[in-house]
């Protein structure tokens, strides 16, 4: 999608304001891996002849996606509409409020899919933007929006990192030769994924078998190298020499580590196994999003390790059902990526 392409007549307001809010939710996506603490943001702003601006949250310190857009739209603002995918802030942070800046504009309408649950914000900005005599109008794309900014909503709300499972396994669903070694199971379009999701989380964990068994360096080595590395965390013990170090290395409850891990300030853990570690955070119910990367292959026996390492469901009722987020194909694997069912589904079917 880009600006020129944008229809502007023979539309009514509803289809103009999704269209323009799929286009801020795009430019959001173009600064995922940059934000964090900070949510990703998106905005456009069109102007009352037509004209288009965008703007996407800088890194942490720098200007909000709203201050970008504005700065671009200059004295267009002024009777302009503004798409946002979350509600304009109301306080100073390490910047100064967006929601006033956009009133002392002119912008004559804000269009935002999501509130913002930050305490600091969570409806004092809509309610500034009111306050100056702008027309709010909330809720456009929320859905897509809320999917998009999972990590740092559920940060927001609860306190703790969004935790994505990612497993590499055979068809048989076996993740490690009955040595423990388990490099190279997937081919390098599946690899380079894994270096995606790496840039866009803001740790990674391992188990200290797992740092034993490949002595990973779980650093983000795909191109543009983000400003800052994961965190690494591992669970266990890690011997002197090996190439995780610097990293913290955790002991005791996953649901505790998940609170410190949350308290500074990361939106997204990347959990890259083994199978204990994978066993522990899935029968703890710690997982929001599995990740597996299916190789063609198989190890063929009982004896190669499985994804979890310790006991499962004892009866067929009792298995675990999970909702299927995407199916796609990379090189000769295939990506499965899974989310627990809703909370509400769940009680719904045990009621
Ligand atoms: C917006 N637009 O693009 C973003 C917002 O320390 P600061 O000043 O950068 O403020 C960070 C907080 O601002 C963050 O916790 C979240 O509530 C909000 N992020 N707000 O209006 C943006 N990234
Ligand atoms: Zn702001």
């Amino acid at each position: 999608m880009n600006p020129a392409s944008t229809p502007s007549s023979g539309w009514d307001t509803r289809e103009l304001d999704r269209h323009a809010m799929a286009w801020a939710l795009e430019l959001a996506g173009t600064v995922r891996a940059r934000t964090s603490p900070n949510p990703w943001v998106g905005c456009v702003v069109v102007s009352a002849d037509g004209q288009r601006f965008e703007g996407a949250t800088e890194p942490p310190g720098g200007r909000h996606a709203e201050m970008v857009a504005l700065a671009a739209a200059g004295r267009a603002a002024r009777g302009a509409t503004l798409y946002t995918t979350l509600e304009p802030c109301a306080h100073h942070g390490r910047t100064p409020p967006c929601a006033p800046a956009v009133a002392d504009a002119g912008v004559r309408r804000v269009v935002l899919a999501l509130r913002d649950p930050d305490p600091h914000v969570a409806g004092a900005g809509v309610a500034a933007l009111a306050g100056a005599g702008v027309e709010v109008s909330e809720g456009v794309l929320a859905g897509e929006v809320a999917d998009n900014l999972a990590p740092y909503l559920k940060h927001r709300r609860v306190g703790r990192p969004w935790v994505v499972l990612k497993l590499a396994v055979t068809l048989d669903g076996r993740i490690a030769a009955p040595d423990g070694s388990s490099k190279w199971l997937t081919g390098p379009e599946a690899r380079a994924d894994v270096q995606r999701m790496r840039a866009e989380s803001d740790a990674v964990l391992v188990g200290a078998g797992t740092v034993r068994a490949d002595d990973p360096e779980l650093t983000v080595r795909a191109e543009p190298a983000p400003a800052d590395q994961p965190l690494r965390v591992v669970l266990g013990r890690v011997d002197e020499g090996a190439r995780v170090l610097p990293a913290i290395e955790a002991e005791g409850d996953v649901g505790v580590l998940l609170d410190e891990l949350g308290h500074k300030g990361v939106l997204q853990l990347l959990v890259e196994g083994g199978a204990n570690v994978a066993w522990q955070f899935h029968s703890a119910g710690l997982v929001d999003r599995y990740v597996l990367y299916v190789a063609p292959a198989l190890f063929g026996g009982d004896d190669a390790r499985p994804m979890f390492d310790g006991p499962g469901a004892p009866r067929l009722e009792q298995v675990w059902r999970g909702r299927l987020v995407s199916l796609e194909r990379l090189g000769d694997d295939v990506r499965v990526e899974l989310a627990p069912l809703d909370p509400q589904v769940r009680d719904g079917e045990e009621a």
